[in-house]
């Protein structure tokens, strides 16, 4: 009996674009008026972090109120019809894939609503601001946390599930994503090394073609919900 694919999804900013939140890397290579490596690294963090945490509660609100639009949707549909089984490894912060229905959602590059105590490593969950004046209700700390958000310089998150399911994948999708940022940037080709089939849904060819079967190129929400119908069958 054929064994039925496995997939893997990984998405980015591009899949929420339509949802209304702003990508990375647009033409004037700005997000949100600032360069995404002063608010989002390690150093950037030390040396003000008032002023990155202020960023991140400037964005809650909006993210917050973000609806999923119909990529999302059809890629839940996806997980609850499939028998096989289907993780979505996604890059972005907000929670549209939840929203959505999406249940194996693994967020590498963590999550707004969280924010983790770098004094012991309590995760809190909240959609409220977070400032000097937050009080860590584990370790009762005051003012030590930091966006659970993956700056550059620091380690992604769930990695060694990520691993594990690129090498048994059957089916890579890559989604709104320029593949740029490093290690996500080189999933496709650990995917395709160990016999999965690529497909990328992008606006446009990006620079990692050469490890894509496939390009599918449009607004995901118009190029997406027909060959996830097609794979339902
Ligand atoms: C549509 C669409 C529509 C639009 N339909 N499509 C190896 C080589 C070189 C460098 C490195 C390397 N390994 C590590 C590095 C360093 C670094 C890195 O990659 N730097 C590069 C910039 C060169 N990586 C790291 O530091 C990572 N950590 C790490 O590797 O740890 C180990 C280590 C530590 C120390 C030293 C060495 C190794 C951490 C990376 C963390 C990334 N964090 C951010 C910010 C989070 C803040 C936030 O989310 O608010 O995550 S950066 C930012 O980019 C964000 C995103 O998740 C990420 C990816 O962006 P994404 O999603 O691809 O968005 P865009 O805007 O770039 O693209 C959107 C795409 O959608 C476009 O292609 C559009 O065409 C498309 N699109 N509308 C379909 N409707």
């Amino acid at each position: 009996m054929n064994k039925v694919p496995d997939i893997f999804i990984l998405t980015g900013a591009g899949i929420s674009a339509e949802s209304g939140l702003a990508t990375f890397r647009a033409q004037n290579g700005l997000w949100n008026n600032h360069k995404v490596e002063d608010v989002a690294s390690v150093e950037g963090f030390a040396k003000d972090p008032d002023y990155v945490r202020a960023f991140y509660n400037g964005l809650k609100p909006e993210v917050q109120k973000a609806e999923p639009n119909a990529a999302h949707l059809c890629l839940a549909k996806l997980e609850k019809l499939w028998k096989g089984n289907v993780n979505i490894i996604t890059q972005n912060v907000d929670t549209l894939h939840e929203k959505a229905g999406s249940k194996n959602v693994w967020h590498i590059h963590g999550r707004i609503d969280e924010a983790l105590c770098l004094s012991c490593g309590y995760v809190l969950n909240t959609w409220q601001d977070v400032n000097a004046q937050t009080l860590c209700p584990h370790c009762q700390t005051k003012g030590n946390f930091k966006p659970n958000i993956v700056f550059f310089g620091e380690n992604l998150q769930y990695m060694d599930t990520v691993e594990r399911l690129l090498r048994t994948a059957d089916l890579f999708i890559s989604i709104g994503t320029s593949g740029v940022v490093y290690p996500a940037a080189g999933f496709v080709q650990t995917a395709k090394y160990y016999g999965a089939r690529t497909l990328e849904f992008n606006l446009e060819t990006t620079s990692n073609n050469f490890y894509f079967d496939k390009h599918i190129t449009g607004k995901c929400t118009e190029t997406l919900p027909p060959f996830i119908t097609e794979l339902l069958g």
